[in-house]
């Protein structure tokens, strides 16, 4: 329930944002619904922090291959800069993604009950020359945001001085450990 309504919460913030707001630029997709929850740690930072709302869709390279394969090509011409695509198990989402657009794909290895996350990682990040997908860490979906915000920033100056001030605090963050500054 709490993750029906987070995916709710997003799907709103998504559908409010393309009346009120100008187009996404980052797309979320994901295999299923059960990998939103290690999604909502970047979404949030996307959107509490950076002021950007994403799209967010639900996608799966073996489930719904035609869609799929539709987002990811049409993706561009909608104005979309980024995609961020999750998945866990066999992990050909992002790949897939990748082999559909020329967008940088980010892709984020989702962990789940039988190995660790360990074969959705090594499904993502052993790409064929040609074909790349920039993998973060396991269920890493702050890094994932960090990334996208860090592409965009390149070519949006005022984006890239947020990217600067959060890493700034992050150093900050990283002295104080349980209260006790260590430099
Ligand atoms: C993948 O299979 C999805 O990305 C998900 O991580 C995994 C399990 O999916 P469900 O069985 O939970 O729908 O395609």
């Amino acid at each position: 329930d709490k993750i029906r309504a987070e995916r709710s919460d997003i799907k709103t913030s998504a559908v409010k944002s393309s009346v009120a707001k100008p187009t996404p630029t980052i797309g979320v997709i994901m295999g299923s619904d059960s990998d939103l929850k290690t999604l909502v740690p970047g979404l949030k930072l996307l959107r509490d922090y950076f002021g950007i709302d994403p799209e967010v869709d639900i996608t799966s390279a073996h489930r719904t291959p035609e869609y799929m394969a539709e987002y990811a090509s049409k993706a561009a011409s909608r104005g979309i800069k980024v995609i961020i695509a999750a998945a866990g198990g066999a992990a050909h989402l992002p790949g897939m993604a990748a082999a559909h657009t020329a967008l940088p794909v980010i892709g984020v290895p989702v962990k789940g009950s039988a190995l660790d996350g360990v074969d959705s990682l090594y499904s993502i990040v052993q790409m064929p020359r040609g074909v790349p997908v920039a993998t973060v860490g396991i269920n890493n979906s702050i890094n994932a945001a960090l990334l996208a915000v860090r592409i965009l920033g390149s070519y949006e100056p005022a984006l890239q001085r947020k990217v600067e001030e959060y890493a700034n605090n992050a150093k900050s963050e990283n002295l104080d450990i349980k209260g006790i500054k260590i430099r």
